[in-house]
């Protein structure tokens, strides 16, 4: 029976960890902070192809990042991660442009949740 118990501490350990929420930021990531009103840093410049951020959000609101191509075409969209929380969030296949991302949680992108993003 204790050994049972152990057994469902490590599962739950192992759920814990392997959320959207909380996770360590993976190695190669484009960390990007959020809180109210900006994306940190808010000029971004990768390489084209697969593109992972750590999305953080150090704010008091829910945030989210939302990428659109130069014609307006949405090319990825985060979860919405809640205050305190962090997520990964990658482009599988981004192609050599310049791009514009923004938060699309009312009025955050017009008080300045918005940015650029140049894959070379
Ligand atoms: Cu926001």
């Amino acid at each position: 029976m204790r050994r049972l118990a152990v057994s469902l501490v490590a599962v739950a350990l192992l759920a814990a960890c392997g959320g959207g929420g909380g996770s360590a930021q993976p190695s190669g990531s484009i960390k990007v902070t959020m809180t109210e009103y900006k994306f940190d840093p808010s000029t971004i410049s990768v390489p084209s192809g697969k593109v992972v951020f750590y999305l953080v959000n150090a704010g008091s609101a829910s945030h989210d990042m939302v990428i659109s191509d130069s014609s307006g075409s949405t090319v990825g969209r985060s979860d919405l991660i809640s205050a305190g929380d962090s997520f990964v969030f990658t482009l599988s296949n981004l192609a050599a442009g310049t791009y514009s991302f923004l938060c699309d949680q009312p009025g955050h992108a017009a008080s300045g949740m918005k940015g650029t993003l140049r894959a070379t």
